[in-house]
């Protein structure tokens, strides 16, 4: 069997995606996920320059080889460029395995271990009031798990608060949109918010919270603190991780669980957050880090320190991605939860796919591969338009994490 060809293809129907579809002897296809939030392009050269010329020829049912090849053979390891691009190679060839066996992915990979896959959506709103409505029409629509973003009393911005209801897209220029920050206000606020919360809807359902890199480790672990009457499903990216010990301060004080790792691109970037018990879930999911092969290896080793998975899932993690992690959900023992995000109906009709929403559970379907297909007529129709993701600065000007 071979890779006959390999292209990608850019569409934005409302905001933008990269797919790699690689084409076989067999007449069998397959499609992967290469969409990086902001930086599209310069996935999309690496892959048109650097990895389909080493593909053509190559027998796909070899999925780790041709992985270690990408990875190995890049010589310069690492990075959310090469492993995206990694990751949409290694998703096409094991949808296409997975057609070939006339299996569902969750099969190949070792089968179903639970009957639905639990997710969270996204709760936001302009202030508490309305925080705690749009909390409340999720529950209406059957989630189980909701995480909660809400703007800020002061402040002019506060992530994770959309325009409109139901979808939210941080990426909404061409270049960065200025947004202001204030830590202060943030801690005076948040507690609050979960307080209303739980007096509104009581201790039944999970909800979850996004500190998005904001916070210093000493304000992560107060905040963490003031949280735990409100018993909180996770506390997400407290403070960014780059520096792994850093969560040792924040988990010296407070039982609220510690989510990370929707940025980490390999194994390496989670192994001592793992391996010294500082996180309860890892954020990883297929297309930022280097596909099924590779998130299955981060799953395992944190099973071994009952850390559970926590795929990221938000709107720019494509149709393909979302199919893709909903097997892996489906097959990993150590599942915890899954983010998401509605994606618009312009975007999933461009991406037809079988899995479904019910209850609260996402189901991956029955179709053989990982259910997800592209429509390339439709997709033609909606060209590449340039955006990028916000930027945050303090109030006296100076840079900060967004
Ligand atoms: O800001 O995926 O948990 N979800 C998130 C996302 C990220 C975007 C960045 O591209 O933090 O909303
Ligand atoms: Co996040």
């Amino acid at each position: 069997m071979k890779i006959t060809a390999a292209k990608v293809i850019v569409t934005c129907p409302g905001r933008n995606f990269v797919t790699l579809k690689i084409e076989t002897d067999q007449g069998v296809c397959g499609i992967g996920d290469a969409t990086l939030n902001g930086r599209e392009l310069a996935v999309v050269a690496y892959l048109e320059a650097h990895v389909i010329p080493t593909l053509i020829g190559r027998d796909p049912r070899q999925i780790e080889d041709i992985w270690q090849f990408g990875y190995r053979g890049a010589y310069w390891r690492r990075g959310p460029v090469t492993l995206s691009a990694i990751a949409a190679v290694d998703t096409a060839l094991w949808d296409i395995k997975a057609k070939m066996a006339g299996m569902p992915l969750y099969d190949l990979l070792g089968g179903r271990s639970r009957d639905g896959v639990m997710v969270y959506g996204h709760a936001n709103g302009a202030d508490l009031a309305e925080t705690v409505d749009e909390v409340g029409r999720y529950i209406d629509l059957g989630y189980k798990a909701i995480r909660a973003q809400s703007g800020i009393p002061g402040l002019r911005d506060a992530y994770g608060v959309g325009r409109g209801k139901l979808f939210y897209e941080p990426a909404d220029a061409g270049l960065p949109t200025e947004t202001i920050w204030d830590t202060r206000k943030y801690l005076n606020f948040t507690p609050k918010l979960f307080e209303a919360l739980r007096a509104a809807y009581g201790f039944d359902h999970h909800l979850l919270h996004d500190a998005h890199h904001r916070l210093t480790p000493i304000e992560a672990a107060g905040l963490g603190k003031a949280l735990e009457p409100f018993q909180l499903f996770w506390l997400e990216d407290a403070t960014p991780a780059e520096n792994q010990e850093a969560f040792k301060l924040i988990r010296a004080h407070t039982t609220t669980p510690l989510a990370v790792g929707e940025v980490f691109n390999t194994i390496w970037d989670c192994k001592d957050l793992i391996q010294n018990q500082l996180i309860d879930y890892i954020r990883c999911t297929v297309v930022r880090a280097g596909g099924v092969t590779h998130l299955r290896r981060i799953a395992d080793l944190a099973a071994l320190y009952q850390v559970r998975t926590g795929c990221h899932g938000a709107t720019d993690l494509s149709p393909v991605t979302m199919g893709a992690a909903l097997h892996f959900d489906t097959w990993v023992p150590n599942f915890g939860i899954q983010e998401y995000m509605r994606h618009t109906p312009e975007t999933d009709a461009v991406f037809p796919h079988a899995y479904t929403f019910a209850d609260g559970y996402l189901h991956p379907g029955e179709a053989a591969g990982h259910g997800v297909d592209i429509d390339e007529a439709l997709a033609a129709k909606y060209p590449y338009r340039p955006a990028q993701l916000p930027v945050a600065r303090l109030e006296d000007g100076t840079m900060w994490n967004w």
